[in-house]
């Protein structure tokens, strides 16, 4: 074990789901990954004192503020770890960086493009000051996705021709479930398409190595008026029960599923849908890259193996093999346990604060950096725009009128 040079003292805004994810991964980085700097979980922000108290004491922070004002102008603390709703990320990422701090942005880096090239401006400015930051994309860090662009990358799959992806949920299919902020256009910037399309856009965009250059789209919003929700909540949310009458309702303002046809600029045609109305699929996000020479599947409910059809392979032996991918010179296993000893969902975020730790003591830059989330950005910008002006779209008569 190399001895620890230094200690990162980390601030992070925000205590829920992701809150959550990301003081399990600080929590557990430095006792799994040898590295020559320490994260020292210094301070959680959130608004309600009781309540970030409590987070506090149950997530392992030091301390607590309801002011992430003083979170980031503080001297001691040295990175900022942003976990809330999407309309604050420029303006926390943007003074935390002004204020010295290194900064980890949950995704989607923002809720526009303009926040989000403010950001991008934001890190080169820092980024020539020694300050570093990175975009919270973590399903890149799930062992088998890595392994699947480094696959690609080293042209076992030969040329790519398709890329298809879906990531598809159902935790709103209830009319009934309440009008959470990830269902409002001015807390979470977009519906399904931001929150998890955003995740396929660069995991696809990572694994193959190519950039969406044109999409042709449609979104839908199935539900339109919901109720109001009790409280702050989440994807647990519950419905304000105040009073016997008819409960105060508000509009659903994103788009709640998002399909749409991309060209990549290595020439590949690419199929992605967002979903959160996919009735009986929990977190079902899949990927599948087809090239000249073979094809390769991801699917997150498999997250430890890898589908890998080899074409050069002799014919009669040709066939979709599975790869587990658990053996210690597969990306970040050497860490956890012996091979078959699976891992899962968490894991890819201790592999995100391992990667950005390293990466800051190092002096490198992590990625994705905030340009690479700005090109996901541009994708979502792009697909709503053409799901708002009408993609070329043939209409189909039946056949009898
Ligand atoms: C909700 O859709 C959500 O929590 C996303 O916001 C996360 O990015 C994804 O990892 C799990 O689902």
């Amino acid at each position: 074990m190399s001895t620890v040079d230094s200690e990162l003292r980390i601030g992070m805004v925000g205590y829920a789901f992701m809150g959550a994810a990301h003081s399990q991964a600080w929590r557990t980085v430095n006792r799994v990954y040898d590295l020559p700097v320490r994260a020292r979980m210094a301070r959680i922000c959130g608004r309600d004192t009781p309540k970030v108290a409590e987070a506090a004491d149950r997530l392992g922070w030091d301390s607590y503020t309801t002011d992430w004002r003083e979170l980031v102008n503080a001297d001691d603390i040295d990175v900022v770890d942003i976990c809330t709703p999407g309309d604050s990320h420029a303006e926390i990422a943007i003074a935390a960086l002004a204020a010295g701090k290194h900064v980890l942005c949950e995704k989607p880096l923002a809720n526009s493009v303009g926040e989000a090239r403010e950001m991008v401006a934001a890190a080169a400015r820092a980024q020539a000051t020694g300050i570093r930051s990175m975009c919270g994309f973590n399903y890149r860090r799930v062992p088998a996705v890595t392994m699947m662009r480094d696959l690609v990358a080293a042209g076992r799959l030969g040329t790519i021709r398709h890329v298809r992806a879906v990531y598809l949920q159902d935790w709103i299919v209830d009319p009934q479930f309440p009008l959470v902020w990830r269902l409002q256009k001015d807390r979470a910037g977009s519906g399904a398409l931001g929150d998890i399309g955003a995740h396929i856009i660069d995991l696809t965009q990572f694994v193959s190595g190519q950039r969406i250059t044109g999409v042709s789209a449609v979104t839908e919003t199935f539900v339109k008026e919901r109720p109001l929700p009790a409280g702050s909540a989440g994807l647990a949310a519950t419905v304000d029960g105040t009073g016997d009458g008819p409960h105060a309702t508000g509009q659903v303002t994103v788009d709640d599923a998002a399909v749409f046809l991309a060209r990549l600029d290595g020439g590949a045609l690419a199929t992605y849908e967002a979903s959160r109305f996919a009735t009986g699929r929990k977190n079902a996000l899949r990927v599948e890259i087809n090239g000249s020479l073979g094809s390769l599947v991801f699917d997150l409910e498999r997250l430890n193996e890898l589908e890998f059809y080899d074409a050069t392979r002799p014919g009669p032996e040709q066939g979709f093999s599975r790869i587990l991918v658990t053996e210690g010179d597969h990306p970040y296993m050497s860490a956890w346990w012996p091979p078959g000893h699976i891992i899962g969902y968490e894991h890819s975020f201790t592999h995100e604060m391992r990667d950005f730790l390293a990466a800051v003591a190092t002096g490198a830059d992590p990625t994705p950096s905030f340009a690479d989330a700005l090109q996901v950005q541009l994708v979502l910008d792009a697909v709503e725009r053409s799901a708002e002006h009408g993609s070329s779209w043939t209409g189909v008569e039946p056949a009898l009128a």
